[in-house]
């Protein structure tokens, strides 16, 4: 039986804290893995300086990459409305079959978990766990759990206690302009200060794009980053001269390699927490799963809605039969961007003037060539790409 840990919260924002007692009570307890659920808050209660829903699960995201045993879970931010723990563990319950669940709440919480709604079906259906913190002592937290385990509860309270550091001081030297000194994850601290959270002025609005390059900042290496610039000026130039949306291009050239750098561990983990399979080749093409998790992190921590560009991140390194436009500009502008300095680079730029059909055919069979030689597997993507070219070409 599998054994896993609910930890909800508002999660606003997630900090170092939250990651390590979940890591530490998941080492403890010998739990396969601990969910992350950000409660959502309906708009009448939240605080003026609250982050949204969907900013508060991205912050969650962030913060987790890196650790296999942590996940996500957007189950009550996405039903809306107040969620009953009862009504999340039977939801979890359906979806993760033959699995025995932890409820992790804060140390305050715990000393009420006997008036909440269903109180009973809770208790049997998870171990309620609780951590003590500053004003809450180990005692009084068994105390209580004894009581509730007279009422059929199991019980776990852990020994050491929490680290002092809570959002509301997170919050408090955000929107004071104090340093944070390593309570939040990185990605996490300039998510916030990129989206403008928690200061009581807020900056001045950025643009998507100025937001994205902050974001590709962070994330990316000098050389990708830079790369990642070039790419999106020469497809918001290859867009402009064949008659596309050239700032959608520039957009899609910036995000379009945003996993590249990422550890490989992780680039799997967000494939496998939105149930991305991969085929044959994949497994084996460790190259190509930047594309594919490039596309599933735009889509789920930056919430980007644009199919069209959402699909050109995707093949932008296979291709596809029937690309548009965007596509075939996103393609091409990766071959011939301001960085890239291979041998046929020019002739390479040259086609890129005259036909995107014809940059492509020339650089798919680059790509092929250039497999073949050092051995590697061909995707059927990159074939069936290329066949279409050739066809097309042919008659
Ligand atoms: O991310 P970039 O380096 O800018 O460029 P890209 O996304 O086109 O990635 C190029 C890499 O992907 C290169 O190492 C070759 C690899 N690749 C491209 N097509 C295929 C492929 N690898 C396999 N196994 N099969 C393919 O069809
Ligand atoms: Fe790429
Ligand atoms: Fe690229």
């Amino acid at each position: 039986m599998r054994k896993m840990a609910l930890f909800g919260g508002t999660f606003d924002p997630i900090h170092q804290s939250h990651i390590s007692m979940a890591l530490r009570l998941c080492d403890t307890l010998k739990l396969d893995g601990v969910l992350l659920m950000p409660t959502y808050v309906p708009p009448h209660k939240m605080k003026t300086s609250m982050a949204d829903a969907a900013d508060r699960l991205a912050m969650c995201r962030l913060a987790v990459e890196g650790h296999p045993s942590l996940s996500v879970s957007d189950l009550e931010i996405n039903r809306g409305g107040a969620s009953f723990t009862v009504d999340t563990l039977e939801a979890l319950s359906h979806l993760y079959p033959d699995t025995q669940w932890y409820l992790f709440t804060g140390a305050d919480m715990f000393l009420t978990l006997r008036t909440w709604y269903r109180f009973a079906d809770i208790a049997r259906m998870a171990v309620l766990c609780a951590v003590p913190r500053g004003d809450i002592t180990v005692e009084e937290l068994k105390a209580y759990a004894v009581q509730m385990e007279a009422d059929g509860a199991t019980c776990y309270v852990d020994d050491q206690p929490e680290d002092p550091i809570s959002s509301t001081e997170i919050r408090r030297r955000l929107t004071a302009g104090e340093s944070l000194n390593g309570l939040l994850h990185p990605a996490v601290e300039s998510y916030i200060r990129q989206k403008g959270l928690y200061t009581a002025a807020p900056m001045k609005r950025q643009t998507p794009d100025e937001q994205y390059k902050a974001i590709i900042r962070t994330r990316l290496s000098d050389h990708r980053y830079h790369h990642s610039l070039c790419v999106a000026e020469e497809a918001a130039r290859l867009a402009h001269r064949y008659g596309g949306d050239a700032a959608r291009a520039y957009t899609a050239g910036l995000l379009h390699d945003i996993m590249k750098d990422t550890d490989k561990n992780a680039q799997l983990q967000i494939l496998s927490d939105f149930g991305i399979l991969l085929d044959e080749v994949e497994q084996v093409s460790p190259t190509l799963w930047h594309a594919r998790a490039g596309e599933v992190f735009l889509r789920k921590v930056l919430r980007i809605e644009d199919e069209e560009l959402l699909t050109a991140v995707r093949y932008h390194t296979t291709g596809r039969p029937g690309m548009s436009l965007l596509e075939k500009v996103l393609f091409v502008a990766d071959f011939t961007s301001a960085d890239r300095t291979y041998d046929d680079v020019d002739e390479m730029r040259r086609l890129a003037d005259v036909s995107l059909e014809d940059a492509m055919l020339y650089g798919i069979a680059y790509t092929i060539v250039d497999l073949i030689n050092r051995e590697r597997p061909i995707h059927p993507d990159t074939v069936a790409t290329y066949n279409a070219l050739r066809g097309r070409s042919c008659t």
